[in-house]
């Protein structure tokens, strides 16, 4: 009797929310004790046989220090290794009840939490963030029903059509495996080696020579999930829909070459952009839209909805913005939240399915492989940011790392155990997921077969309709970028290979790069379908669809001695007003006197915060001030590296000279320092591209 009193009450104590509980507690000490809850009374020095001894291997406090510190690394992920990430929450605008189950959907208003985590592609995980690369975009939601993760890009096409072909991507566009080198860049022999013998990764292509490529920030991209998904609805009727995410501060990029500075003014410089504005409370926000159709519409379409290398033009499909997304909180802690977060595609919540896309077939295996590579144990949704915030359970037992301590008998099922009066498990639920059955694109019917279907052999047109909807200076970019890359390669047949393939997206396009790299035109390589002319689309320029909002943007504002104050704090309100911020930036980090005698601090020491951290600059000196800052190189290049960037000066008219010596050339970008400048610093002034060129 007493045995069983015994084994209950501890069978009590074991709730897995008990040990949590006491898990939280035992961070929550100011007492330091090791992993074991022993007091520690000397964290300086190590248990020595005398004064001048060797180490003593009883010293079970070093140890543990030291085997622990020794296994802090986990394996980086070999794709996205480089992130940021934060919580915030998704609101609904309008119920999506007609067209999916799927509860985060349901109920206008209601809110969801959320984890994001923003990456670049290539690079290791200590990469540089402002390096030409897509940007990763992945949303896991918490929802009432299990944990959706809408595992997206920053491009709305993917440089392959079927999983098969991604180890060799990324192999390619990673570091040579001999050297070691490049890091983080696509711009080598290996890359556009693959690249100029896979047309179908042409689309693509376009996009990563294009701005979308260099965003000015994180909280500026936009996301696509890419693939064709399906919404499920109660009646059981499907409709097909792919995923964007608009920023509500516009979609902006940087030129190439404030790009290369930012590299060398500041690595983090993505990261430490968002993690500032949240912690200022500038919360970025994005609108989730869909793009809905039917089976129907896509049987019409030109192109394949279960080809990646292929979007839907939203002149053709129109999108809908059906909720809003704010990142409102940053981590606690970079390893527990963002680096252990485990995206899948493959977590889906009922209401919504997947479509036949081969390439999203091919992630829905991958991610929770990688997953066990990398976390190290099956357990790994345990971990608490990647738990689900509703009730979970199943008979899924044991594994390394278990941090559950299921109570009972039933670890099987069917059982008969609460029959007995003993704890029986869960059930299956008819609301459960379901997945879409007998549609007309499920072909799981068909033989077995390794081919693609007949439309993916259409490389060409979308890319032709981007090269179309570009501006002329967005196209002169993107053959800058195809020239930069190209010239990196020293695999003599690449470049060639590579420019007989954008002949059919576009003949100019294929002339220009050729001569910017001193080749004559290479000839034409056959398409596999001829490309036909799609109408361009605006919504794929970036300076066609630019917002001018000065929210969320930040002005570098130049003094120095004898500034004036009152002009210094005028500029501030009306930037503050608009919701911008500003850093001031001086010689002098710690103390700089002001015209009325008054000391003012500077946020940045000038040769250390670059004009490239800024999205605008105003410069306020007296003739004094001018004057000792013409022997001042990094106040020159401060004032030439912005006109170069295209971006708004104002400045008082006393600071002229110091325009002049950075060969400044009048235009509607350079201003007083009144409203002009405040409605000049939101945007970027590309006609000066041809003065800069
Ligand atoms: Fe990924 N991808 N991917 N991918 N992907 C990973 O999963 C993979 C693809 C994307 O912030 C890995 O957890 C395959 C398309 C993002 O943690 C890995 C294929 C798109 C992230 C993986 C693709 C993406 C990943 C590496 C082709 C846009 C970062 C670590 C079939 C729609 C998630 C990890 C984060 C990460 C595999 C193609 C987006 C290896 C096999 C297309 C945003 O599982």
């Amino acid at each position: 009797m007493a045995n069983t009193s015994k084994r209950e009450k501890s069978s009590d104590m074991g709730q897995g929310g008990e040990l949590h509980q006491q898990a939280e507690k035992s961070h929550n000490t100011d007492r330091l004790t090791t992993d074991q809850g022993i007091p520690v009374s000397d964290n300086q020095n190590s248990l020595k046989s005398g004064l001048r001894g060797p180490t003593l291997l009883e010293d079970f406090v070093l140890r543990e220090k030291i085997f622990h510190f020794d296994h802090e690394r986990i394996p980086e992920r070999i794709v996205h290794a480089r992130g940021s990430a934060a919580h915030g929450f998704f609101e609904l605008y309008t119920s999506l009840s007609a067209i999916t189950t799927a509860d985060l959907f349901q109920r206008k208003g209601e809110t969801t939490p959320v984890f994001v985590r923003l990456s670049t592609v290539a690079g290791g995980a200590g990469s540089v963030d402002t390096v030409r690369d897509v940007r990763g975009f992945a949303v896991k939601f918490y929802t009432k029903t299990g944990n959706w993760d809408l595992v997206g890009n920053n491009i709305p096409v993917f440089f392959i059509q079927d999983a098969m072909k991604f180890p060799d991507l990324v192999h390619a566009v990673k570091m040579e495996a001999d050297r070691g080198y490049p890091q983080a860049a696509a711009a080598h022999d290996t890359f556009w080696d693959w690249a100029s013998l896979m047309p179908e990764s042409t689309h693509m292509l376009m996009w990563l020579m294009s701005d979308h490529t260099l965003p000015r920030s994180l909280r500026m991209i936009q996301g696509f999930g890419v693939h064709t998904f399906h919404f499920l609805n109660a009646k059981g009727e499907v409709t097909f829909v792919k995923f964007h995410w608009r920023p509500l501060s516009g979609v902006q990029s940087t030129v190439w070459d404030e790009a290369l500075k930012l590299q060398s003014a500041d690595n983090d410089f993505h990261r430490r952009d968002l993690w500032e504005a949240i912690s200022a409370g500038t919360y970025p926000e994005w609108e989730l839209g869909i793009q809905t159709f039917d089976q129907q519409l896509a049987d019409n379409l030109p192109y394949d909805v279960l080809d990646s290398t292929k979007l839907i033009p939203e002149e053709d499909v129109p999108i809908q913005y059906v909720g809003r997304m704010v990142l409102d909180r940053n981590p606690d802690n970079f390893f527990s939240e963002t680096e252990q977060v485990a995206f899948c595609p493959a977590n889906i919540v009922p209401g919504i399915d997947f479509s036949n896309d081969p390439l999203l077939q091919g992630r829905l295996f991958s991610y929770l492989d990688t997953q066990k590579s990398r976390l190290g144990t099956t357990n790994f949704h345990q971990l608490a940011i990647n738990a689900p915030k509703c009730p979970f359970s199943n008979f899924h037992r044991d594994g390394m790392m278990q941090t559950q301590v299921p109570k009972g008998r039933a670890n099987y099922e069917p059982n008969s155990l609460a029959e007995h009066g003993e704890i029986g498990g869960p059930r299956e639920v008819q609301t459960g997921f379901t997945s879409v059955l007998g549609r007309p694109d499920r072909d799981e019917q068909g033989d077995k077969l390794r081919v693609r279907p007949e439309l993916f052999a259409d490389h060409y047109s979308q890319a032709r309709q981007f090269w179309k909807s570009q501006t002329s200076s967005e196209q002169a970019h993107l053959v800058a970028s195809f020239v930069f890359e190209l010239s990196k390669v020293l695999l003599t047949n690449v470049p060639p290979r590579m420019i007989g393939r954008l002949r059919n997206v576009d003949e100019e396009l294929a002339e220009r790069v050729a001569k910017g790299l001193g080749l004559s035109l290479p000839t034409k390589l056959p398409a596999a379908k001829d490309p036909i002319d799609m109408l361009p689309s605006p919504a794929l320029s970036i300076q066609k669809s630019m917002k001018s909002i000065l929210k969320g943007r930040r002005v570098g504002i130049l003094f120095a001695e004898g500034s004036d104050g009152d002009q210094i704090d005028h500029v501030r309100s009306q930037i503050e007003r608009e919701g911008g911020s500003i850093c001031l930036v001086a010689p002098k980090l710690h103390g700089t006197i002001l015209a009325d005698g008054k000391v003012l601090k500077a946020d940045g020491q000038l040769s250390g915060s670059p004009s490239v951290l800024f999205d605008a600059i105003a410069v306020i000196l007296t003739e004094r001030g001018t004057l000792s800052l013409l022997k001042n190189n990094a106040a020159v290049q401060f004032i030439a590296d912005a006109f170069t960037h295209l971006k708004a000066i104002g400045h008082t008219t006393t600071a002229v000279p110091l325009l002049e010596k950075a060969n400044v050339i009048s235009d509607d970008g350079i201003t007083g320092l009144g409203s002009e400048f405040i409605s000049a610093a939101s945007k970027r002034f590309w006609e000066r591209e041809q003065k800069v060129a």
